[in-house]
């Protein structure tokens, strides 16, 4: 549930789903529930989000005037789960349980100004040199020339996070002053003190590999952090609920 109060979407996280249902005009009792939630807003407008279009690489993605924000992480780390949890959304992304799928760039627009970007996965095992060079000159070219990009959501399993591929994307967004937000995902699958303990070691070993950096828990299956989420999206795309 949500309402908007003063132009501002409050959400409050009940039961299993903390999606946006658009429930407006509401006169203080969902109002007063959510600061009991999260106490995080959600934008609604992540549910608009549709795909735009595909591309191997920079030259083959479309000019927009709109603002992105990238999706990267090895395969299998959630990226696809995150953005159809994010978006309220069963398969806007495809997930899959087969690492390295993915190899395409994928557009998705929320709207004109905002477009969420699901980057190929690396890390993968069974592919060729060829493959794997083919995607880190792509990445690179990606992240540091896409006029338009915003920020990088970087998904790593809270299991195994900071890979050196996790930490080659670090530094390549570093060098392009790119702002990095990090998901720890799959949080699910640890206990509320192991999950922390992970937490705590990630926000550590950012303070050298990205000091700008941020990082927080998330679980896709269980439809945790998405506020938190949301709320930095929001700050990148210029939302008016940040
Ligand atoms: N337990 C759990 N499994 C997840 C979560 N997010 C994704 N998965 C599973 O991890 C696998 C890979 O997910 P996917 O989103 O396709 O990863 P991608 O390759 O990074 O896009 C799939 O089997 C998902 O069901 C989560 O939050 N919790
Ligand atoms: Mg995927």
């Amino acid at each position: 549930m949500c309402c908007e109060k003063d132009g501002e979407f409050y959400a409050s996280h009940f039961g299993r789903s903390n999606l946006c249902y658009g429930f407006y005009g509401c006169r203080g009792k969902h109002r007063k529930l959510a600061f009991f939630s999260e106490g995080v807003l959600m934008n609604p407008m992540y549910r608009q989000a549709h795909f735009l279009q595909s591309g191997a690489k920079l030259a083959d993605l479309p000019m927009h005037a709109g603002r992105e924000v990238a999706f990267a992480g090895r395969s299998n780390a959630g990226k696809s789960s995150a953005i159809n949890a994010l978006t309220g959304q069963q398969s806007l992304a495809r997930t899959s349980k087969t690492p390295g799928r993915t190899q395409l760039i994928n557009l998705f627009e929320v709207n004109d100004q905002a477009i969420l970007v699901d980057l190929p996965g690396y890390g993968f095992a069974k592919v060729s040199v060829a493959v794997k060079t083919a995607w880190q000159h792509n990445m690179a070219d990606y992240l540091s020339r896409r006029g338009n990009l915003r920020g990088v959501i970087l998904l790593m399993d809270v299991r195994h996070p900071l890979t050196e591929h996790d930490q080659q994307m670090l530094s390549w967004c570093r060098g392009a002053g790119l702002a990095v937000h990090c998901l720890l995902t799959k949080a699910d699958k640890l206990n509320r003190g192991a999950a922390g303990n992970a937490l705590l070691q990630v926000r550590k070993a950012l303070t050298t590999l990205h000091p700008n950096a941020s990082v927080q828990l998330f679980s896709a299956l269980k439809k945790t952090g998405i506020g938190e989420v949301h709320a930095v999206l929001d700050s990148w795309f210029g939302f008016a609920s940040a």
